[in-house]
């Protein structure tokens, strides 16, 4: 019985799913805006999910611009789900909220270039409360890079005497298809998309059909008489060749039958 539940609790969409951290190790990078202490931003991707001070990144205090960590993934990629881990200590001592995390956003874009960040999420969490340390949020975008970034100044750091926007960001862990894979098991698309690549909600091809393919997955053949092994990727329509009729290209032309007709009368009399 036991064995049973658990095999319907992992086949549950939006309870289980099999995406893959696409920051992978070898081409995945980090930077932020500023470094206090040496806690650099590599520590957001360190694949360590401590939330101690020490095992995370921190943002340099007293500046008067923006706070950001940036992730580049070293090539586009289909996001899903952005899960961050921020700050959030308790000893016997001391109990550090995450406060300086309120009204965070996450951005995404495929150019590093400022002018061009497109927004995934903003929390709107205002003073007393605080967000909760491990956010687990829906970014469902096409991007390379992507970077959380406050211009939030937390009142609890007046009695510090410290100002300005902080991050303190333990691990940003980026969940996606691979390319060339799609949906909640990330299956592979269908091999006859255009250069391989697919919509990572529900296969589509994106790029059109490799020649001779047609349909939203290009599972369908087009006819052996469009021109060029071509067809309209939508309905299968193509530019017959010679002698087939339009626009599906299955049946002979009228005009061929007809001189056949007279090819052969002109044969027979002749
Ligand atoms: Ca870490």
């Amino acid at each position: 019985m036991a064995l049973l539940w658990w095999m319907w609790f992992i086949s549950f969409p939006g309870v289980f799913h099999c995406y893959d951290n696409i920051c992978e190790t070898t081409t995945c990078k980090a930077t932020q805006s500023s470094t206090r202490n040496g806690l650099s931003a590599n520590k957001v991707i360190d694949r360590n999910i401590e939330q101690k001070e020490s095992s995370c990144s921190h943002t340099e205090v007293n500046k008067t611009e923006p706070a950001w960590v940036m992730v580049d993934l070293g090539k586009e990629y289909q996001i899903r789900n952005i899960i961050i881990y921020y700050r959030d200590e308790w000893t016997f001592k001391t109990a550090w909220k995450p406060y300086r995390f309120r009204q965070y956003g996450i951005e995404v874009s495929n150019t590093s270039n400022t002018q061009q960040w497109a927004l995934c999420y903003k929390d709107n969490t205002t003073d007393a409360r605080t967000p909760s340390s491990i956010q687990n949020i829906s970014c469902e975008k096409t991007a390379r890079f992507l970077r959380i970034i406050t211009t939030y100044d937390a009142p609890e750091d007046d009695e510090y005497e410290i100002t300005g926007a902080i991050l303190e960001i333990c691990e940003i862990q980026i969940y996606g298809c691979l390319p060339g894979y799609y949906g909640h098991a990330c299956q592979p698309c269908s091999r006859n998309c255009g250069d391989g690549s697919c919509d990572g909600r529900d296969g589509r091809c994106i790029k059109g059909c490799s020649p001779g393919y047609y349909g939203s997955s290009c599972d369908r053949s087009c006819s052996t008489n469009c021109e060029n092994n071509t067809c309209d990727q939508s309905h299968g329509t193509c530019s017959c060749v010679r002698g087939w009729k339009p626009s599906y290209c299955n049946n002979l032309s009228e005009y061929i039958q007809l001189n056949d007709y007279k090819y052969k009368a002109i044969y027979k009399y002749s």
